[in-house]
């Protein structure tokens, strides 16, 4: 009881403080303000206005999420234009293409070491601009690994077994962990021989998050580079100059498995340019592509815009995030690819509802207001609209709009009907954000398991991938049809490492506006732990949950390899949006200047011509 009063508490404080007008009870339903949901009344009985002429109308206080308006405007986002568009650079491009992908013949064909491939492959994933060369790539991979199965070499160094492993992990092909025995002791412990080569251990704690639930060897590797790494750096703290010191705090920070693949690239990239023997042909394709392909994501936003302007949602219903270019942000994080335009306009235009009806249920409808417009999406009927508030009216019709979108894209392509899988997808989605704000009015304390049990749909991921499935999947097979409505387990861990990652970056400032408790605090309630405890318990599962995903992805042979990639790369840049906070909502600055480098600021290139003419 006094938790539920403290909840009330907080919402009226919050929404006093924010709040510009109050809304009186009405009886129409096409009005903003319904019915004062019970919890409410408790703190609201002294809001009522002391000359209100009805002594039984009742002050409907909603919350705020005090959100700031876009750092974009309209007016900005269609001036955005870094200029890589035009002939001149795609014909530059070409010929840096074409000089590399003959490098990567003469390697297929070639007996280069095998410590030269590897890195030249890590190199141009890191640099994103493996997508250019996939066929060439795999050839070279699966001589490696044909190679590896027949000759045990035992006299490769620690950083090119680890980096062989990780590579050839990566790309699918069956590789166990025991290549890593050479470097365990009698005893099966990691050898304290290895703890000064910090490039070896680098690499060994990269392979290490690629680990499925039971392979202690990999799993013990985290623990042990990690220590090192960490004892590496202060004992050189101070020491700025040094690429390795970077290497390793950018590692700790995020390993290369749970990195937005865009962030890395742009982070990489400056790295390269300060490597001493950096091929500079490499260099520059990359520099270039970044940039031709941020000119691409330039397109997808302006259009976007217009759409979003067009909309009028973020003025009909101001309350709620503004957040165009985070949502095309996510979008990019999950796929980055030119030929994917298509799809990431589509997925942005969906993530958009997101932040929106997360509003709507989170912060400012009553709880009778949401009944009704749950109800309303699983009925999925335009004949619902006389039923809903007007703000929630607008948005519902917009909803339908995109999704049918998606809907026409679909059968035009396949023939067949998705629409109950997206529109199921949706229902279940506010099914679960109900079932948070019956929670929060009662003042209802799940455990970690009930919230959990929820919190993997009510993070709208799963939502998010039946939408991405379709979009992607080419042909779409009866059997993923029927296995997508029970959200598969690739679905799911996802879902659960995007929602524990959200929880860790933003319950601080859901919980002051008014909540449920989120997975910390249902640890916390539950164990009488500490916050930082609840925290440290978080990021466990977080690392628990990727070895399931590790797991899945190889099981999973009804998806195709775009889509698992997809998966895992919502959860990746969940991970770098939550990084130092709430990046979507709270708009913090390493996340704006993520942003600002993805999409906005191109990479700047010296004008020297280095292919020989
Ligand atoms: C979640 O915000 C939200 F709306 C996000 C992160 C938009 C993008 C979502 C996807 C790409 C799936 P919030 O922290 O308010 O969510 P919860 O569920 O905690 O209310
Ligand atoms: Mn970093
Ligand atoms: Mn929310
Ligand atoms: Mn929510
Ligand atoms: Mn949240």
């Amino acid at each position: 009881k006094a938790i539920l009063f403290n909840n009330v508490g907080m919402l009226s404080m919050a929404a006093s403080r924010t709040t510009p007008a109050t809304c009186l009870l009405s009886s129409s339903l096409s009005q903003p303000s319904l019915v004062v949901p019970k919890a409410c009344m408790i703190s609201t009985g002294a809001m009522k206005l002391a000359n209100e002429p009805n002594p039984n109308t009742t002050i409907i206080q909603r919350r705020s999420g005090n959100y700031k308006p876009t750092m974009w405007d309209f007016q900005y986002i269609q001036s955005v234009n870094n200029h890589y568009a035009g002939e001149k650079y795609m014909e530059r491009f070409d010929e840096l293409k074409k000089e590399m992908k003959k490098n990567l013949m003469m390697m297929v064909e070639g007996s280069q070491e095998l410590d030269d491939k590897l890195e030249l492959i890590d190199n141009l994933e890191r640099l994103g601009v493996s997508y250019h060369f996939k066929d060439e790539i795999m050839q070279i991979l699966r001589k490696i690994h044909d190679q590896s199965s027949t000759n045990i070499a035992a006299d490769s160094s620690l950083y090119y077994t680890a980096l062989k492993f990780r590579i050839l992990r990566q790309h699918g092909f069956h590789i166990s962990q025991d290549i890593l025995n050479d470097f365990k002791d009698v005893n099966g412990n990691l050898k304290q021989s290895i703890c000064n080569d910090t490039k070896g251990l680098l690499q060994l704690y990269e392979a290490s998050f690629l680990s499925t639930e039971k392979e202690t060897t990999l799993k013990n590797a985290t623990k042990f580079t990690v220590a090192h790494l960490r004892n590496y750096i202060d004992n050189h703290c101070g020491d700025h100059n040094n690429i390795m010191i970077s290497l390793v705090l950018h590692a700790l920070e995020l390993p290369r498995h749970w990195m937005m693949p865009r962030l890395e690239t742009e982070w990489y990239i400056r790295i390269y340019d300060r490597t001493p023997n950096a091929n500079p042909v490499l260099l520059e394709l990359a520099k270039l592509d970044f940039n031709i392909v941020q000119s691409l994501h330039q397109d997808d936003l302006r259009i976007l815009s217009r759409w979003w302007k067009n909309t009028c949602l973020a003025e009909k219903l101001s309350f709620s995030r503004d957040r165009l270019v985070e949502n095309l942000f996510w979008a990019v994080g999950t796929m980055f690819e030119p030929q994917h335009s298509y799809f990431r306009k589509m997925i942005t235009k969906t993530i958009v509802f997101i932040s929106i009806i997360d509003d709507i249920y989170d912060v400012y409808g009553t709880l009778d207001e949401l009944e009704l417009f749950t109800v309303a999406i699983q009925r999925w009927d335009t004949k619902e609209m006389e039923q809903l508030p007007d703000y929630m009216r607008v948005c519902y019709l917009a909803l339908i709009n995109t999704t049918n979108e998606v809907a026409h894209e679909v059968v035009k392509k396949h023939g067949i009907n998705v629409l109950p899988h997206l529109t199921k997808s949706w229902s279940d989605l506010c099914k679960s954000y109900l079932r948070e704000a019956r929670w929060y009015y009662s003042g209802y304390k799940p455990s970690l398991e009930e919230y959990m049990d929820n919190a993997w749909v009510s993070i709208a991921v799963p939502m998010v991938l039946v939408h991405a499935l379709f979009l992607v999947t080419n042909p779409i097979t009866k059997e993923a049809l029927e296995s997508i409505s029970n959200y598969p387990d690739i679905i799911r861990r996802s879902a659960t490492i995007f929602r524990l990652t959200d929880d860790l970056g933003t319950s601080s400032d859901e919980l002051k506006r008014g909540d449920v408790p989120k997975s910390i605090q249902c640890y916390m309630n539950e164990k009488g732990a500490s916050e930082e405890e609840a925290r440290e318990h978080i990021r466990c599962l977080i690392k628990e949950t990727w070895e399931f995903m590790n797991t899945a992805e190889k099981e999973s042979c009804l998806f195709s390899e775009t889509f698992v990639g997809i998966a895992k790369n919502i959860a990746r840049t969940a991970h770098c949006m939550y990084l130092n906070g709430d990046g979507h909502g709270i708009q913090n600055t390493d996340v704006k200047s993520s942003i600002t480098n993805i999409l906005f600021h191109p990479i700047a290139i010296s004008n020297v011509p280095l292919l020989p003419k």
